[in-house]
């Protein structure tokens, strides 16, 4: 456990958000630190470190492993020579969550979702329900939204007071190394294959997520998918009281909550109609995001106004622009071919969407893609490092080699017709050829804004 006063100089592995944030904290906590990046960026005096913090890059040297612990930036693998080298030495490494966790001030209500899909609409919901509630009860207590959402906690944990509350987004990265992170409030929304080159499998990976709810204790609150097989086997092992979720008839669970296929019905007695998000993944994540306000008591109308305003996220099937009959769609978001099911599934079966796949390769098969692009896609156009994986599992289904976004953007620009939809929904990482999934999704917003506009002053209307 990460306990203050008990070391004294801190190495920092990346150079990134998260990174920058934690050597904020803990120098303004009079740690020594040093932050180690293992790429050379150019003016690292540009970043604006606090003062006194050291900085190495261009590598990991033998200073690292110099300091008392080390605080993990999430995206560090977790067989990345350099932790390896700390934990031969016995150097403790925290992630950054369970760093930051460990300045909060006492009496903040900690709520934590985490899932393969899903995980940023359900934490985003979930932050305007509670931040409703706060200003309606005139309590004076607030709400912090961070995380994995964009936000690091450590940037975060030094506005707390006693009262509010954290809703943090929690990804894989982050809970590999938070052994004794403990939320009052978790949700674990379903658990598919993800990230699998960066845990070494899926074995991995479920046991990163089951750290959501290992440490809470009886009278905290654990919400699940009733109909995820990995959900029902962290249903068996949580020490906390169990609230299960589910849109399908069929479920391993006992749920608190189903859809009649207009209004979320709760066992507790309520009604509510979801968001107006597409797809009946979001009325899963609405009924997660519903069932923790709920226990966390939230009325059941505060929940309703919320939902009522809430609109689509960006980059979560986003639809951004409209063009001679043609839907564009940015889902840039979905990095792993369960995403992009999701995504496919939230159509109706009338083979009319032109799919831009690809990116960065994650490691697990397309193959799984292929019933819904049968009965949903016209067209498949590939892109990024990973083209050649995805056209030897989809062989035999229309495939157009693109290379990168901006000609697959100006190739279904150019072929889509009225009633189509285009959609950037890549099912890959988007580190190949772009810094994020949200610059990826920006890109491809202006690639096809850029081409609307220009064929509106051309008079093609
Ligand atoms: N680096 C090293 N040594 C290594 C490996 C990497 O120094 O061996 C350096 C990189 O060169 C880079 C830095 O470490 O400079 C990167 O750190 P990072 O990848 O942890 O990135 P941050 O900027 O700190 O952003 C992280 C999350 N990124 C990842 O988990 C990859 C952000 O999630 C998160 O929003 C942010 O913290 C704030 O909490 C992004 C993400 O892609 C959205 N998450 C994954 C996902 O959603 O699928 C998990």
């Amino acid at each position: 456990m990460f306990r203050k006063n008990k070391y004294k100089k801190a190495c920092i592995i990346g150079l990134g958000k998260s990174g920058r944030a934690v050597a904020q904290l803990l120098a303004d906590n009079g740690y020594e630190v040093l932050i180690s990046e293992e790429t050379t960026i150019q003016e690292p005096a540009l970043l604006k470190l606090p003062a006194g913090v050291r900085v190495e890059t261009g590598g990991h040297t033998q200073a690292v492993f110099q300091s008392d612990f080390i605080v993990k930036s999430p995206g560090i693998f977790p067989k990345s020579p350099v932790l390896l080298e700390c934990k031969k030495r016995k150097i403790p490494v925290f992630s950054e969550l369970e760093t930051a966790l460990a300045f909060m001030p006492k009496g903040v209500r900690v709520f934590a979702v985490t899932g393969t899909n899903g995980k940023t609409t359900t934490t985003a919901l979930l932050g305007e329900i509670l931040d409703e509630h706060c200003r309606q009860s005139g309590s004076g207590a607030r709400v912090f939204v961070c995380g994995n959402i964009g936000t690091p906690v450590s940037l975060i944990v030094p506005e707390l007071k006693p009262g509010d509350n954290l809703v943090i987004e929690v990804s894989s990265y982050q809970l590999e190394d938070s052994t004794y992170f403990r939320p009052q409030y978790a949700c674990l929304l379903n658990v598919t294959p993800d990230h699998l080159d960066h845990h070494g499998g899926l074995k991995n990976y479920i046991k990163a997520k089951m750290r959501i709810f290992k440490n809470q204790r009886e009278k905290d609150v654990l919400v699940l998918n009733g109909a995820d097989t990995a959900c029902a086997q962290a249903a068996q092992k949580a020490p906390s009281e169990v609230f299960a979720f589910s849109t399908h008839p069929k479920h391993l669970l006992k749920t608190d909550v189903f859809f009649d296929g207009d209004e979320m019905i709760f066992s507790a007695g309520h009604q509510l109609r979801p968001p107006h998000l597409k797809g009946i993944h979001n009325v899963e994540n609405a009924m997660a995001a519903a069932l923790m306000a709920l226990e966390a008591g939230v009325p059941a109308a505060t929940v309703q106004s919320v939902f009522d305003r809430f609109t689509a996220m960006e980059h979560r099937i986003e639809q951004f622009a409209y063009h001679r009959g043609v839907t564009y769609v940015n889902d840039s978001k979905a990095t792993n071919v369960d995403s992009t099911v999701t995504a496919l599934k939230s159509f109706p079966a009338a083979k009319h969407i032109w799919l831009i796949l690809g990116g960065r390769d994650k490691g697990f098969p397309y193959t799984e893609l292929l019933p819904y692009l049968k009965t949903r896609c016209k067209q498949v156009l590939t892109i990024g490092e990973a083209m050649d994986k995805i056209e030897k599992d989809l062989a035999g289904f229309p495939l157009t080699r693109c290379f990168d976004l901006k000609r697959a953007a100006e190739y279904a620009f150019a072929n889509a017709q009225k009633g189509d939809v285009v959609l950037l929904s890549p099912a890959c990482s988007s580190f190949d050829q772009f810094k994020s999934f949200e610059h990826r999704g920006q890109v491809f917003k202006q690639l096809i804004n850029a081409l609307v506009f220009a064929a509106r002053t051309d008079g093609k209307n």
